[in-house]
Order: structure tokens, then sequence, then C-alpha cells
């Protein structure tokens, strides 16, 4: 990965649900034990500067999270060792029932693995979901400092960071998400009030991200619904800053569960759990959870058993299940069912020497666990859905000696990066049968073959990368801020221009008609451009080169400015009208292909949003709420518009969407301000160059003129110009000081 030039210092703190320590009372006092999880080492590595990232951190990496301990027990104990301090928050049993185990863990893990079924949607989880967020920001509010680096964990914070960045509005805010981000069907399930809060909440951060495109996909369409933002591409605009929302597949230690092979420890416990075990191995370790599709598992292995014949009493299925939340009726009655169909199972294939299933309700110590993926022939994942899952990846990553066949389900996340395992839909039983068979009898150069492209992939992009990764981002963030960043001009500013312009020979200025020679109207067609204004811009265009240039039709711009000395460039650079001729020329790169494909989408969200209506340019079709009844519910319908737009357009269609002043527009991508802009250049040697547009497509022009132009957007929001203005009317001020 490319390091990027700039280096940033500051604190780490990590916000995550727990705290990744026990607190272990011993006879004097207390000592912290680490635990060792995936993210734990990742945050190390990167505080050890083993993770050759962008940041530098100083100091401990402090660590802010719940903690079963209370208040009064931990008085006076050091949180303290040599890597992490621990900031404890603490939370009332009541509030945690609410807050962890209700909206949690009975709301948002359900609706988000699209359970809908099993969610309960009540008031007071959503109280407590609101303050347990703030206890957590109140018990870091003392703790952050000007450079810290924050970084966010998991459903169970979603609100945190906007509460951070309101108190914090400079410190690099990073929010990750490890469970699915559910399709937007499911996602509006949630009271609007509480999708409101979830989407306002997590776009506080910087950096959002995700295992998966998919879900990097609806949460951005859950932004456009609940807040009306759009993106380009991976950023979202909130107009005075930028949120970046990307995939960041969570990986493993690769190299821990690599080296694991060889460990003393690990080879004796391959070897032990192979003696009472048939001629093959299955295996599958999941923590019990309906999400993991352990029944699904068994009904396939059922069927397997039921048509492969040949394979009974030659293959053992070890399935381990880690005790999770089985306090809970659901979770019991999952368990018994479990129960239920091993014995079954047992009971109709099993011999007095083959036990089909060897069943366990336990966890292992990591030994154990490694010694159980190296011992077997087969993994078999199948979750109904899951974030990522990191079983599949620990298992590729563990056969050091590259054998073992890994089948996986296509809900997991982790079937996206590993294309060469046999993928399954864990709903049909059939699928899993025959993919058991074909994992077993798999030649070891196949197995091969596919573990070894598994393994480069894994390696290479393993759980610091991925960290890496992430921060980068952060880091990027603040150059693509830069970038954008408001610069109103000034006095000084307009002296300097002034005198440029005084002193240059050949000058050029390209206007945007709407919102920078007019003010912004409710009726597009009462957009007429005042005499006064009409008067400053002749002017200019007397001496100088003057290009009005918009995306409005040929015959109305030739309606208002048709009269001036100027060149116009209509349909945003699709025709060009030059100074002093009668006639428009077609851009040539344009060609009509795709406007009967894509009206029909246009008129039906006419139909289904009164009021609205299609315009058809020559070159565009351009869908126009402005004259919508509800303004608010045709807001809705744009947004779904051109989500499904995107969705319908294909790359080789050349289609842009544009999403204007309440209209949202489609062209060829082959021509735009810019494009246009740059013919205009291109054709003298102007030693003056100044363009001014407050639309979102001004930013191609502003983007394709050279260095030395003088860019200004109108109005606040961020744009690549290089100064902005307030208004309209301070547009015409500023042309009136333009003397010769
Ligand atoms: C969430 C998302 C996403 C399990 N049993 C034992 C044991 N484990 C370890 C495994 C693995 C981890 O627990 C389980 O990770 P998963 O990714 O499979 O699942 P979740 O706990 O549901 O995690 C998930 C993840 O967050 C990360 O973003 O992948 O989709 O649901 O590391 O090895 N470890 C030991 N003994 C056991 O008995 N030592």
């Amino acid at each position: 990965m490319n390091q990027l030039p700039i280096r940033k210092k500051g604190r780490l703190i990590i916000v995550a649900y727990r705290l990744p320590f026990k607190i272990i009372k011993n006879g004097s006092g207390t000592s912290l034990f680490q635990n060792s999880g995936g993210l734990v080492s990742a945050v190390l590595s990167l505080a050890q500067g083993a993770t050759n990232t962008s940041f530098e951190f100083e100091d401990k990496i402090q660590w802010i999270g719940y903690t079963d301990n209370t208040a009064e027990e931990l008085e006076g104990v050091t949180l303290e060792n040599d890597n992490f301090k621990a900031h404890p928050v603490f939370i009332s049993q009541e509030l945690n029932d609410n807050y962890y185990e209700g909206f949690c863990n009975d709301l948002i893990w359900p609706l988000f693995h699209y359970f809908p079924t099993l969610a309960k949607f009540e008031n007071e989880f959503f109280e407590a979901y609101q303050k347990a967020n703030l206890l957590f920001y109140e018990a870091m509010v003392d703790v952050i400092q000007p450079d810290d680096v924050i970084w966010i964990h998991d459903y169970q914070l979603m609100m945190l960071p906007d509460l951070i960045r309101q108190k914090f509005p400079n410190n690099k805010i990073g929010f990750f998400f490890h469970i699915p981000f559910p399709s937007y069907e499911i996602f509006r399930l949630l009271p609007s009030i509480w999708r409101d809060a979830i989407i306002d909440g997590i776009m506080g951060a910087d950096v959002v991200g995700f295992h998966t495109n998919d879900y990097v996909e609806y949460f951005l369409k859950a932004v456009r619904m609940v807040i009306g933002q759009g993106n380009r591409m991976h950023y979202v605009n909130l107009n005075n800053r930028l949120v970046k929302v990307d995939a960041f597949p969570i990986s493993i230690d690769y190299q821990k569960f690599n080296d694991a092979f060889d460990d003393p420890k690990v080879s004796k416990a391959r070897q032990e759990a192979r003696v009472p075990l048939m001629e093959k191995v299955i295996f599958s370790v999941d923590r019990l959870d309906y999400s993991k599709g352990l029944l699904n598992r068994l009904k396939g292995y059922e069927r397997f058993l039921e048509q492969y014949e040949e394979w009974h009493g030659r293959v053992s299925f070890v399935m381990m299940v880690v005790p999770s939340r089985d306090q809970i009726e659901q979770y019991q009655q999952m368990k018994s069912e479990i129960d239920q169909m091993v014995g079954r199972i047992g009971a109709q294939y099993g011999r007095i020497n083959w036990q089909p299933i060897i069943y366990q309700y336990r966890s292992m110590p990591f030994e154990e666990l490694v010694g159980l993926y190296t011992a077997s022939d087969v993994a078999l994942i199948t979750p109904v859905r899951d974030g990522m899952n990191l079983v599949c990846k620990e298992y590729v990553a563990s056969r050091k000696d590259e054998q073992g066949v890994l089948v996986l389900s296509e809900m997991a996340g982790a079937a996206a990066e590993l294309g060469e395992a046999l993928i399954i839909n864990p709903t049909d039983s059939q699928d899993i049968a025959d993919a058991i068979n074909k994992a077993l009898a798999m030649e070891p150069e196949d197995q091969r073959k596919r573990m070894v492209a598994m393994q480069q992939r894994l390696r290479e992009y393993d759980v610091f990368a991925w960290t890496n990764d992430f921060f980068t981002q952060m880091l990027m963030i603040d150059q693509e801020h830069k970038r954008l960043k408001l610069d109103y001009l000034t006095d000084a500013d307009i002296v300097e221009m002034n005198q440029a312009y005084s002193k240059a020979k050949k000058r050029l200025f390209f206007f945007d008609y709407d919102g920078t020679l007019v003010p912004i109207v409710r009726e597009p067609e009462d957009a007429i451009i005042s005499a006064e204004t009409k008067a400053i811009v002749a002017e200019l265009a007397e001496r100088d080169t003057v290009v009005v240039i918009s995306g409005r039709d040929r015959a109305f711009l030739m309606n208002v400015v048709g009269d001036l000395p100027v060149h116009i460039v209509a349909e945003h650079g699709a025709l060009i009208r030059k100074k002093g001729e009668r006639e428009f020329m077609m851009n040539p790169a344009y060609v009509e292909d795709w406007k009967d494909g894509i009206r029909p989408i246009l008129e039906l969200y006419v139909k289904r949003c009164p009021g609205a209506f299609v315009e058809e340019k020559e070159t565009s079709l351009a869908w126009h709420y402005r004259t919508a009844d509800d303004h608010e519910y045709a807001l809705r319908r744009a947004q779904e518009l051109a989500w499904q737009l995107k969705s319908f357009i294909q790359p080789e269609q050349a289609l842009q969407i544009i999403e204007g002043n309440m209209v949202i527009e489609v062209k060829k991508t082959a021509f735009n301000k810019g494009t246009s802009a740059k013919s205009f250049v291109e054709e003298d040697d102007f030693d003056f160059i100044l363009a001014m547009g407050d639309d979102t497509t001004d930013e191609d022009m502003f983007e394709a003129l050279p260095g030395s132009a003088y860019t200004v957007k109108v109005g606040d929001a961020l744009s690549i110009a290089k100064k902005h203005i307030k208004n309209q009317y301070a547009v015409m001020e500023l042309l009136t000081t333009f003397k010769e």
C-alpha cells in the first residue's frame, strides 16, 4: 500500500463495548489480564509501530469500554498495563438490560442479520441506547486531547461519533461496523426517529467502515433516504465536511495462525484429535447464534448421509458450539433443537463403532482450536448471515500444509474474498450435501491450489493491513478536506485579481447561469437575468471573452442571453453557440442511443410523485420536482429515483446522473462543463481566467481549468474552487470591479 508523505502524531483512543481486559484480584492487589482478540493485536501493532501507518502514535492506547466491575470495586485500582490505559464505563444492570441485551441484542442484532421477526421494538430499549451512548461519551470527555485519533467499534455505539463530533469538531473519528448493514427495506423497519438518530450518529465520523461493498452500498442508500445526502463515489458531502464510507474487510493475524501449525502444543492437539475419529473429518465452530446457520448445517449433513452412503462409517463431523446468551429463551430453544437433531441423526445413522456427529457445547483453548482446524479435511461454515466470519479465515491461515477444503456460505462477508472455497447457499440442504461430498473427494492437488490462492490473499491483507488501510483513509480525508475547504474571497484577493486583470492581455470569463448570473427562484422559467446584470456582463464582453456555461437548453439560453456578445454553452457542454453565430453546434461526442431506455423510468416517477415532470432536452433527460405538491415526499422519491437509476445504468452506456437543485438529470459522460471549458481555454493563450458557479456540475469546470485560473464557488457548499463568494449579488459586485 502506498504510504502518504504526511505523518500525523497523536494518541489513539479505542472505544468498543467491552474493555479488552479481565480485572483479576490477587492477594494484595489487582492485575489486568489482556484478552488476545484480533482487534487487540491489530491495535497493539499499530501503537508499537509494527504496522507502518502514516499515524505516529504517542503514549499508551486509551481504551474506553464497559466493565462488569463496579466503580467501588475499581476504586484506587490502576487500570493500566504496558500497552493500554483503560477508562471504564459503568452501566447499571437495569440500563444494560435495556441497552445491551435490549436494543443491541434483541433489536439491532436480529434485524441487521435479517431476522426481523425476532426483533423487539421497545421504546425503553431506544431510550437506554441513547443514555448508554451518552455514558460512553461522558467517560471520554476528559480523556480526549486535541491530536487524539478516536476509533469507535460496532453497533453498540452508533450514536457516539456524532456526540463526540459536536464537542470535538477537529479530532479524527473513525467508526467500524462489525455486523452486516442491511438493505434499506430492513433498515426502514426501525421507527423514523431511531433511523435518524442512527444515521446522524454514525455520520459524525470522518471514516465509516464496513466489511463489504454491499454493506457500504446499503448504508449509503440509508444515508440518502434518511438525511437526504447523496454520495459521490465513496464520499458523502455534508456541506461543511466530508465523510468517507468504504469497505475494509477485517482479517486475522495470519502469521499467528500459520505459525501455530508447528507449535508443539498444536501438533499434539492435532494428533490427539485424529485418534478417535474416522478416515475423514469435518469441522465447525461457532458461537450459539441463529445467524450462524447451525440447524441448516445439520440438515445439510443429514441430507449428505442420506444420499452418499459410501461415506457411512468413514467420516466424523466435529461440531463445536461455543456457549453464548443461553439464558435467553430463543437461544435455549435453538439449543434444544440442535440437541434433538444431533440425537436424531446419531440414532438414525450411527453404529456401535461409528458416531456420525461429535457435538460439544463448550469453548476451547487456542491450541485445541488450531489443532482441530489442522486435523480436519473439511471446514463447514454455513451462516445464514454473517458480517465477515473469521473462523473461515483462521481455518485457511492455519493450513500450513496447504490441505483441507473450505465449504463456505455465500451469506458470510468472507465469501467475497474466498472465491476458491466451495460456496454454498445455507438454506439449500442439497447444495450443502453435494459440497461435502465434493470436498471429501477432492484431490490433494486441487485442495492445494485453492488453499494457496486463498492464503496468498489473506497473507497480503491481514489484520494489520486492515488497520493500516483504515488509518490511511482517515488521513486522506484530511487532504480531501484541505482541497475542498471553505475560503471566502477577501478584499485583498479582489485587489490582487483586479491587478492581474489589468495586466493581462487576453482574458476569459466563465459564468454559470442559475445561481451565478441570476438568483435561484422557485419556477425555473422565472429565472430571467436582470437588465443591470446583463449590462455588467455586456461591458466585460466588449473587452474580453465571456462564456455563459449552463445546463439549460439552448432555447432558454438564447432567450435570456442570446443578444449578448458571448459564447453560450448549453446542456452542460453538449451544445455550443459561438459568439456572433446564430446556430448551436452539437458536441461530436454525443450519440443518441439511450433516452428510450431511461425515459420510462423517469415517467414512472412522475406518476409516483404528483407535480413532478420530465423535461426532455436535446442531449439529456431531467426529472424536476421543484413543482411537486409535497416537497418532503418528492425529495424521498428523488432519492429513490437516483438510486434506481444508478443501479440500472450500465457502465458501457456512459451515462451520468446529476443531482442538481430540485432536479435529477441523466446525460452522457462524454462531455461536461469541464471538457467544454477546456476547449475554450485551448483556443487562445489567455493570461487571465476566471470561472464562477454555484452548482455541483461547475466542479467539473473548476477541476478542468489550468492552475493559474481563478475559480470561485458561489455559496458555502464544499468545492474544489479556490475561493468562495456568498451569493449572486456578491458576484455582481465583484464583476463591477474589473476595470481596464
Ligand atoms: C462479529 C461478527 C465478524 C470461537 N470459539 C472459540 C474461539 N472462537 C473465536 C474464533 C474467531 C472468533 O471467536 C469468532 O469470530 P467470528 O467472526 O466468526 O464471529 P463473531 O463473534 O460473531 O464476530 C462477525 C467479527 O465480528 C469481526 O468483525 O467477522 O461477522 O458477527 O476468532 O477463533 N476461540 C477460541 N476458543 C473457542 O472455543 N480460542
